[in-house]
Order: C-alpha cells, then structure tokens, then sequence
C-alpha cells in the first residue's frame, strides 16, 4: 500500500511530460534527461527492498516446483504493482510507463517469473481494458485485476501461427446478440490460473488482419477450458498452458473496441508489453551481472580474486555498458509512451537490444562462475534460462528487427 500511496501523491506527471528538447540524432526525440525524480527513486526502492525481502528467498523454489505464486501476487497487488498503470478510479496506481519499467527490472532482478505474471496483467490485460474498455466493462474487471483477485491473460498465439498472428483460426460466429468462439489459443501466459482472458479471434477469415475482434471472456464461461501446463526451460513459476474454445458463447458487450479492429488492438498492445519484456531483460541481466562481479571478488585463482585479471574485467565492463545502453533504450521507450508519442519503433528497439543483452550477459557470468555457474543450485543458471524466453516472447527478436525495418524504411 505505502507505494500505491506514495505513487498518488506524487506530482502525478507521467514520466515523459518533463520531456524537453529535442535532439537530431533521434526520429522521435522524447526527453533531454534520463535522470529519475525524487518520487521514481523512492518507488524504485521500495519495490527493489519487496522484491528482495518477498521474492529473491522463494525464486529458486518455485522455479523447481513449477507452482504459481499466488501469495506474492496478492503481496504485488497490495504494493500497487498488479494495477501500476491502471487508473486510480478503478482501483489501480495511475502510474506511467516509466514507473513501469522501473518495477518490472526490479522483480525481474529478483525472480523472472513473477515479473511474467505482472507484464500480462499490466501491459497485455489492464492497459487495453483501461483503454478501450467501456465503462461497464472496467467497473467489471478492473478492480479485482488491480487488487489481486484475479489475473488476466492474453491469448493472441495459436498452435499454427506464432510471428505471423493475423493468421488464425479460432473462429467467432455470430448468433444473436451472441458470438460463439471455437479454436485453440497457445502459450498463454498465466493460463490456467487467469479470471480474465482477453482472446482475439478471427471474425471475419476473409479480411486477415482486418477481420480480427477482440473479445473479454470470463474463465469460468462455459466452453473456455485450460489445457495441460507446459513445462519449460525457465520462468517456470509462471504457468503456460493452451487455451481451448468449445462453442464459448460470449454476450456482444464483451467485445473490447470495435468489432474487427482487434489486430490493431492486439498490436498496440504488444507495443507497451515489449517495453515491460524489455526492463525485464534489463533486471535479469542486472541479476546475472551482480552475481558475476561479487563471484569474481571472492574466488581465488593463481594466488589473485579472479576479478584482478583484465580479462575478466574486461567481460564485466562489457556487461555493465550493455545493460545500462539496454536500461536506456527502455526508459526512452516508456518515456515516449508517457508522452503519447508513437513508441512502436522504440519499444522494439528496446526489446531487441535488452533480450540480446540478457542473453549475452548471462552466459558470460556462467562463464565466469566456471563449473559452479552450470550447477543447478547457482541462481546465475536460472538467470540464463529464464533470459531465453525474452528473445522469443511478444515478437521475436526477428519480428523486432522486422518492425524496426518496416519504420525506418517507411518514415525515414
Ligand atoms: N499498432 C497499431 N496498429 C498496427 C500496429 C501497431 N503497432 N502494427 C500493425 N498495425 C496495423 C497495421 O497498420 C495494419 O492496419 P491496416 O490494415 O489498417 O493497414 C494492420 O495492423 C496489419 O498490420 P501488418 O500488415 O503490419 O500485419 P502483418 O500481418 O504484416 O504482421 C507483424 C506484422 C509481423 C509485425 C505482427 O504480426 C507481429 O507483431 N507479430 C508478432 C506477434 C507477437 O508478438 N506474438 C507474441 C504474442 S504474445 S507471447
């Protein structure tokens, strides 16, 4: 509670709006200075001390249980962070996108997986809902995502069409003042657990892109069924399964925007959630980096901490330049989406640069952790695991480099 409340009595300006100057060097200048407010530094460390007191002591135990934390999501959701973005006439924090990188590097540091659960909830479910939402439709769903009661999920993929989304072939028909969905939606991210999903379905085959609705639907509407938990190579306290739609009738109100402009909606969507998987990176990354610096004090080699040697020092200058480039990257994006300027380029640009950096960063401090870095009771090889998904996740790194391209090319 102390950080919802601190974040409401904050000066309220979104990070981007002390945004000033411009530079040439950019095509979309957002703000002459990265250095954080008062309020920022505060939250920043109140949410680094929760996550280091609630999560950093659990993260290797329900990595190896696989279970899904529910407790630490409620003690999320008291801090205010289940509804950082949410406006506070629905129970959320009304907090910007730059407060949201800060808090989602800073849970990531602590556990990947519990920052997982947080970025769909925030970036993938609360934000289009706050958005797009009509009034009944916040009042309905917004205060128990907000406070913990139910988290939300977002169901885009299918077994057949990752990259390519607009592929899909769930189906809505509509019967009435009714539509029915059938189809399989995959990899969905607190499946099995959510109260909500948001699910984007084809409703009109012929148009593609065009002819995709986006839908609120309930976990418990019958016909909505979660398949089996996969089991994966990281973030494995955050629960992945299928989702399947079996004849699912869902009321025409719970079409969230407009009917067919779901593609769109699902899009600008993933744009704000790629800058949440950026900060991730960058706290995976930050998690890897620390454990690799204070190993190389302690560990002796020919007579020396292994940190006295300039190749070693050399790997941890190089770490440090590449997060803080990454963290940069990432607050640019957050800091233009406060600013209601067009933030798709940045934030893929973000994503790219974090995820590579939490790859690469990661499997230099195995490196240098030698042999221990490989056992499994080093946090830094679930640092390394859970970087993996931060490549693929919300458009891979080649869907990044694809929508990089297709801006410059077109705006440039
Ligand atoms: N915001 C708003 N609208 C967008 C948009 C964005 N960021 N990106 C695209 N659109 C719009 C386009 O303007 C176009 O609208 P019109 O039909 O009015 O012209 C429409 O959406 C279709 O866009 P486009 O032609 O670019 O679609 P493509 O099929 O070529 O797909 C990619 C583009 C590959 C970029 C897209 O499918 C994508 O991001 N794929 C990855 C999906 C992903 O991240 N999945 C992970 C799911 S969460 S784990």
């Amino acid at each position: 509670m102390a950080v919802e409340q601190r974040l409401k009595t904050g000066d309220g300006r979104p990070a981007g709006e002390d945004a000033a100057g411009s530079s040439d060097d950019s095509p979309h200048p957002a703000r002459s200075s990265f250095a954080l407010t008062e309020d920022q530094q505060l939250f920043r460390r109140t949410v680094r001390e929760f996550a280091a007191r609630e999560i950093a002591p659990v993260a290797a135990e329900f990595d190896e249980t696989e279970q899904f934390p529910a407790e630490n999501v409620r003690k999320m959701a008291d801090l205010g962070l289940m509804g950082l973005t949410a406006p506070e006439a629905y129970g959320g924090s009304g907090a910007g996108a730059m407060e949201y990188a800060l808090a989602m590097e800073e849970i990531a540091r602590a556990d990947a997986a519990h920052s997982t659960i947080l970025t769909v909830n925030v970036s993938l479910v609360t934000e289009p809902l706050a958005k797009l939402g009509t009034e009944q439709q916040r009042r309905a769903f917004l205060p128990a995502l907000c406070d913990g009661r139910m988290v939300g999920a977002y169901c885009l993929s299918e077994p057949s069409s990752g990259s390519d989304a607009a592929n899909m072939d769930t189906r809505a028909t509509r019967e009435g003042d009714e539509w029915v969905i059938n189809g399989t939606k995959n990899f969905i991210t607190n499946g099995g657990v959510a109260g909500l999903y948001i699910v984007y379905v084809s409703t009109e085959p012929s148009q593609r892109a065009r002819g995709v609705t986006a839908f609120l639907v309930e976990a418990d509407r019958p016909g909505l069924r979660a398949g089996h938990k996969e089991s994966k190579l990281g973030i494995r306290a955050s629960p992945t399964t299928q989702i399947h739609f079996e004849n699912c009738r869902v009321p025409r109100e719970h079409v969230l925007g407009e009917e067919n402009q779901g593609f769109k909606i699902a899009m600008s969507t993933l744009d704000g959630g790629r800058i949440g998987i950026a900060a991730q990176a960058v706290g995976i990354a930050q998690a890897a980096f620390g454990a690799a610096r204070d190993y190389a004090k302690q560990r002796t080699a020919f007579g020396h901490p292994i940190a006295d040697f300039q190749g070693l020092q050399w790997m941890l200058a190089d770490m440090r330049t590449r997060i803080e480039a990454a963290r940069l990257l990432t607050w640019q994006a957050a800091a233009l989406k406060d600013a209601q300027q067009p933030h798709s380029q940045q934030a893929a640009m973000a994503k790219l640069f974090a995820s590579e950096t939490a790859m690469w960063v990661t499997t230099k401090s195995i490196q240098i952790h030698g042999g221990y870095g490989y056992m499994r009771e080093a946090a830094v090889q679930r640092y390394f695991r859970d970087a993996k998904i931060t490549e693929i996740y919300e458009g891979t790194s080649e869907v990044q480099r694809l929508v990089i391209a297709r801006h410059l090319l077109r705006d440039e």
